[in-house]
């Protein structure tokens, strides 16, 4: 059985796949942590928790000799507009967090998931379907930190057999914790404001198409990618991955079939909309399809279904 520990594990993703990866491998067996506690009631606190910040090795380094963990699963990072804000220190944490992450892989022999994103792709990279090789010159430095570490992570296994494993995240769309500082988010505070308001005003703009994908599909990315046969595995960091290609008419309109008065106007943020600009508008996923038989659940229409009523019932 694995000992996973999750780095970031309040966070948007961290906060659900604790819980997924606890139900697969029990409670005992995942260590949740993050930089310091958010919310006493929160349910991660039902299993291992420890306060962890990736830029301290060493401590991190404490935490994996603790638990005796064979595997990192590493989250914690600055996304896009956030990062564009902070470029300094968006590059210290995501590079020299990942870096110490590797480091105490290689030591300790661990297995290392990461994920990558489409903003490792830029505006030279061919925007419809996306091949999985292709150009890499993206213009955020978030985008720049998740090139070089898909480069650091293929270093490691090739190098020092690191087993690292990663895929590239389109926009996440969940209901339990908000997305902090993405250019996807929209996708997600869109249903927010739907339930709450009946309206939003969007700050993408009218056709600007992005990958997305529902948190459960993502979950089982997660855990199938890290079970895969590696001897089937031509790529690993990182794998395109989608479930549904949309731009903000397109999601609106679908909400719009369970909140028939629901409205949405426009203002456009030019910071975020030029980072949708230089992402792809669909990519292409078969290499994951083919090496480990990525196969998503959800579209727009059953995810807009699920959101709706999940975001009912906890919002009230
Ligand atoms: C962001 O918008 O920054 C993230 C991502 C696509 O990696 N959601």
């Amino acid at each position: 059985m694995r000992k996973i520990l999750v780095t970031g594990g309040l966070g948007q993703i961290g906060s659900e796949l604790v819980i997924h990866l606890r139900n697969i491998y029990g409670d005992d067996n995942i260590v949740a942590s993050d930089i310091h506690k958010n919310g006493d009631e929160s349910v991660i606190y039902g299993g291992p928790f420890e306060i962890v910040d990736v830029l301290d090795g060493k401590k991190t380094s404490e935490v994996v000799s603790k638990y005796n963990v064979d595997t990192i699963i590493h989250l914690a990072a600055l996304l896009s507009a956030v990062g564009e804000k902070n470029p300094a220190r968006a590059w210290d944490i995501n590079m020299n967090g990942l870096f110490n992450m590797l480091e105490i892989s290689k030591e300790r022999k661990l297995s290392l998931f990461t994920p990558s994103s489409i903003a490792a792709f830029g505006p030279d990279t061919p925007a419809d379907n996306t091949p999985q090789d292709t150009i890499q010159r993206p213009t955020t430095m978030y985008g720049v930190t998740k090139v070089a570490g898909e480069l650091l992570c293929d270093y490691y296994f090739k190098k020092y057999g690191v087993d690292t494993r990663g895929v590239r995240f389109p926009g996440l769309i969940s209901y339990q914790t908000l997305p902090g500082g993405g250019t996807t988010d929209y996708a997600v505070h869109i249903y927010y404001d739907a339930i709450q308001k009946g309206r939003y005003t969007s700050y993408i703009d009218k056709g600007t198409y992005m990958d997305m994908m529902y948190m459960p599909d993502a979950l089982n990315a997660i855990s199938t990618l890290l079970e895969a046969d590696p001897s089937k595995l031509i790529h690993r960091n990182a794998f395109n991955i989608t479930a549904m290609s949309f731009e903000p008419e397109q999601i609106a309109a679908e909400i719009k079939k369970h909140i028939p008065n629901f409205e949405m106007d426009y203002n456009v943020d030019s910071v975020r909309q030029s980072i949708a600009n230089s992402w792809p508008n669909s990519l292409d996923d078969s290499a994951a399809r083919e090496e480990w038989g990525w196969n998503p659940k959800y579209d727009l229409s059953s995810m807009t279904k699920d959101m709706l009523e999940k975001l009912r019932t906890r919002l009230g």
